[in-house]
């Protein structure tokens, strides 16, 4: 191609972050560039906009909405979603029928799996996974161990082939059903340690019979863009709950992880976080919001959702999303 042919902005920096605006500027702007949204609230119906009704502590519909390159290409196959550029994969899914969140667990993920694969996105950096009653009890255990049972059984293949790991949230919504999003990619990313924890997938079984299959945080590089997805981080010390009955301690807590795995994945300051979306299951005390605020540098985005924490004794859980060219 001769510099005359080049489309424009063909050479800009690819644009993948996520965006947080209200439904109805959501609904108003220009969408052709948009990967996927999740609306934490009542969606409308529209293409590629999948509900997570998750509370947002703001109180209105609020819109996460990641953006790639123009022309994305949009589909829908076997219930899922999908929209895609070239370099990221956005699908989205929702199993609500199925009975028993194990086989819910494993449809999806098997589902989920296929498709990126058939379109050429094989390497999972990012998913997000929201079902109801997360502590309820589902044939004598947890659902959350369950919902572990279920997904490890989709990925179990894969791993021995020695698939990353993506990073990753489970977060419990209020209404019945389980949601997944995920973003994945034509280049695989890098799965970072927390030094501070250890790996899940070698959570002792005190934490259930099949350990959660995600990584700490995932660094890529996506057409020439250093991303850094921070999984649901909490006040978990080596495997163990720290400051069960303190939400100011588990903050406090949550933020050295998050500042240990950011260092892990080569970003020595807060400075180039782009956004940060903070679970609490319970509405947020005003005084955690001032200490995240006073945490985070200027220009990121804080945004606030009311669900249950996969362990009961957790009350707090942040996860990041960051690009070292955002902020810098
Ligand atoms: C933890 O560190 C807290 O099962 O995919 C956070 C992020 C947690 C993702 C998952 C679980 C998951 O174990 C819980």
């Amino acid at each position: 191609m001769t510099p005359t042919q080049r489309r424009p902005g063909a050479h800009a920096i690819y644009p993948l972050r996520p965006d947080y605006v209200g439904l109805a500027r959501f609904l108003a702007e220009p969408r052709e560039d948009v990967l996927g949204a999740v609306v934490f609230g009542r969606a409308p119906e529209a293409p590629g906009l999948v509900a997570v009704p998750l509370a947002p502590a703001q109180g209105m519909d609020l819109v996460e909405c990641w953006r790639g390159r123009s022309p994305v290409q949009r589909g829908t196959q076997d219930d899922i979603s999908y929209a895609h550029d070239g370099v990221v994969l956005f699908a989205s899914l929702m199993n609500d029928g199925m009975p028993g969140i194990e086989r819910a667990a494993e449809d999806a993920y098997h589902r989920l799996l296929t498709l990126t694969e058939r379109l050429g996105y094989p390497h999972v950096l990012r998913a997000w996974n929201h079902f109801s009653d997360i502590h309820g009890d589902e044939n004598g255990l947890d659902r959350y161990r369950r919902f572990n049972i279920g997904r490890h059984r989709a990925l179990a293949s894969r791993l021995r082939a020695g698939w990353v790991r993506p990073a990753a949230s489970v977060i419990g919504m209020r209404i019945p059903g389980l949601r997944v999003y995920l973003l994945a990619s034509v280049v695989p990313g890098q799965a970072i340690d927390n030094p501070r924890q250890i790996r899940p997938c070698r959570y002792p079984p005190q934490y259930g019979p099949r350990p959660p299959d995600f990584s700490r945080a995932i660094k890529a590089d996506l057409a020439g863009r250093q991303c850094v997805f921070v999984s649901g981080t909490a006040a978990i010390q080596g495997h163990a709950s720290q400051s069960r009955e303190d939400p100011m301690g588990q903050l406090d807590e949550t933020l050295r992880n998050l500042d240990a795995v950011l260092r892990a994945a080569g970003v020595l300051d807060v400075a180039p976080i782009t956004a940060l979306k903070i679970y609490t299951s319970a509405a947020a005390p005003p005084r955690l919001a001032e200490r995240i605020a006073a945490w985070l540098p200027h220009g990121a985005s804080a945004v606030y959702l009311i669900g249950d924490i996969c362990r009961a004794e957790l009350t707090v859980e942040i996860e990041a999303f960051v690009s070292p060219g955002d902020n810098i």
